[in-house]
């Protein structure tokens, strides 16, 4: 048996309200076109929400009224019902360029969409908005008002919710810009009361989207747990030949720095395509701790646990605890803290001063026999980061930006202000609880120890749950910390 019709809702409204920015939004689709002139949409565009190659629910996306009043005042005199009244008026001007808009913004709502109205609630009400919303709601069509309101203005809020009580069936706030997953989520609970019989497919239509997410905050786990174990084995190798030591010293610590970051900015395109943003690449402020090197000096201070932090979670996660901080941040060559427990500059605590360890490289092989290990050459390693804050830094960088990611709304297509980029401040690691960090401690441990990945496999599982955890919380929150 096919799948029944999917439900369809048809976002309406006067021209450059936010329409289009609301589709967006609620269909997480950043393709539809938003603009800052009234006229932007100029024909009804469909943009389902596929889940598991089905379409779950469709968002039409339709031009702004263009002559609300003539048109009420001709269905007015129509003396018929309704809808029969909707529908010759489609009829009769269909070929009329002065009332194109109308009869295509009534088309889908004829043929049994329900209504989205969405209003800027930071003006004033008007007749034309009077008008749209008596024409609707001689559609008979199930409805629902949106406020989007473009700046914090709440002046007219009761005007517009008083005059919504009388045309709608339910009213909500939906911020086109700020909507995050928990928002969307209320909204399309909203919209389950606004016909009782659309209820269960609606109750459909909301469980495979808290499906989804499921899915896409596991999948993030996992890809933080692998940009984790990549970072953490990371080490990278050069010949040492004859010439300058030092020059190629500092070539290799630039090129492992790099290759660091190359990982980590894979891990951010595999997250933006989870969560959808194909096209629009915002970017975050200058100002975060997220657009800083993820070895300045900057980022080590903001992000991570502090000292005491740090050698609290070792102690309770075994391992490492009771060699001390030598251990704990094994893998810096001056230590991060000095004695007074001051933070260097990270990068230079990390590589600067000391020399880099020289290794042998294998001589050549045959079926896997080295044949000469003393032919091997000599070679300069640098890496891997066995290091616990180091560890956590990355966590909270993968965390910060899952969090940005998720609190963006589709529709929003300018980038984050100075001001939003001021609030941002520390990570989300030195929130948790001392049983939680442990945890991570243990998957630290686990991971610089295991000979291969199965090894560690408790301690990942342990993680990867905890992690998922993490990941719902801060989107059931709508967690805007670290703000951004
Ligand atoms: N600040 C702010 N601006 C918004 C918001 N919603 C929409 N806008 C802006 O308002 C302008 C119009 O948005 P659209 O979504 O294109 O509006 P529309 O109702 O589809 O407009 P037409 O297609 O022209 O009828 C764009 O510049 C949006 O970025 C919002 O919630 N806050
Ligand atoms: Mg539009």
């Amino acid at each position: 048996m096919s799948d029944p019709a999917p439900l369809r809702f048809a976002i309406v409204g006067h021209p450059n309200e936010g329409k289009s920015s609301v589709v967006s939004t609620l269909a997480e689709d950043d393709t539809v076109p938003v603009g800052p002139m009234p006229g932007e949409t100029r024909a009804c565009h469909n943009y389902p929400v596929i889940i598991d190659s089905r379409i779950v629910v469709e968002f039409i996306d339709t031009p702004g009224f263009q002559n609300p009043r003539h048109t009420l005042a001709w269905l007015e005199n129509f003396g018929s019902a309704d809808e029969q009244a909707i529908h010759a008026f489609r009829e009769k001007h269909r070929t009329l360029p002065a009332y194109q808009h109308e009869c295509q913004l009534l088309e889908p709502i004829e043929k049994g969409a329900g209504i989205i109205y969405v209003v800027d609630g930071s003006r004033p009400l008007r007749q034309t908005d009077l008008a749209e919303m008596e024409i609707l709601r001689r559609t008979g069509r199930p409805r629902l008002a949106i406020i989007n309101s473009k700046d914090r203005n709440e002046e007219y809020l009761d005007e517009w919710k008083a005059a919504f009580r009388r045309h709608f069936n339910s009213v909500r706030v939906f911020n086109a810009h700020h909507a995050n997953y928990a928002q969307r989520m209320a909204l399309l609970d909203t919209l389950k009361s606004i016909d009782q019989d659309w209820q269960p497919a609606m109750e459909e239509v909301i469980e495979a989207f808290r499906d989804d997410w499921e899915h896409r905050l596991a999948a993030t786990a996992t890809l933080i747990g692998e940009l984790l174990e990549t970072s953490i084995s990371h080490f990278a190798l050069a010949d040492c030949g004859e010439g300058d030591d030092h020059e190629r010293e500092e070539h290799l610590k630039e090129r492992f720095r790099k290759e660091l970051s190359a990982m980590e900015r894979r891990f951010h395109e595999r997250i933006r395509k989870l969560f959808k943003h194909n096209i629009f690449q915002f970017e975050p402020s200058s100002q975060t701790a997220l657009q800083q090197d993820l070895f300045s000096e900057r980022v080590w201070r903001v992000l991570g646990l502090d000292r005491t932090q740090l050698m609290w979670a070792a102690a309770l996660a075994g391992g490492t605890g009771g060699a001390g901080l030598d251990v704990l941040f094994s893998g810096i060559s001056a230590g991060v803290f000095t004695a007074g427990g001051a933070l260097l500059g990270a990068l230079s605590a990390y590589f600067g001063g000391e020399r880099l360890a020289k290794v042998k490289a294998p001589g050549p092989r045959i079926l896997g026999l080295d044949l000469s290990p003393r032919l091997g050459r000599t070679q300069l390693k640098i890496g891997p980061m066995h290091n616990l804050q180091f560890f956590f830094i990355l966590l909270d960088r993968a965390l910060i930006f899952f969090s940005y990611v998720i609190n963006w709304a589709h529709g929003r297509r300018d980038q984050p202000s100075d001001e939003e980029a001021e609030k941002s401040s520390e990570g989300f690691t030195s929130t948790w609880n001392e049983e939680q960090r442990r945890l991570a401690t243990r998957y630290f441990d686990a991971l610089k120890k295991a000979e291969d990945a199965a090894d560690m496999d408790p301690a990942r599982r342990e993680f990867q749950k905890f992690l998922r955890q993490q990941l719902l919380e801060m989107s059931r929150e709508g967690s805007q910390k670290p703000a951004l």
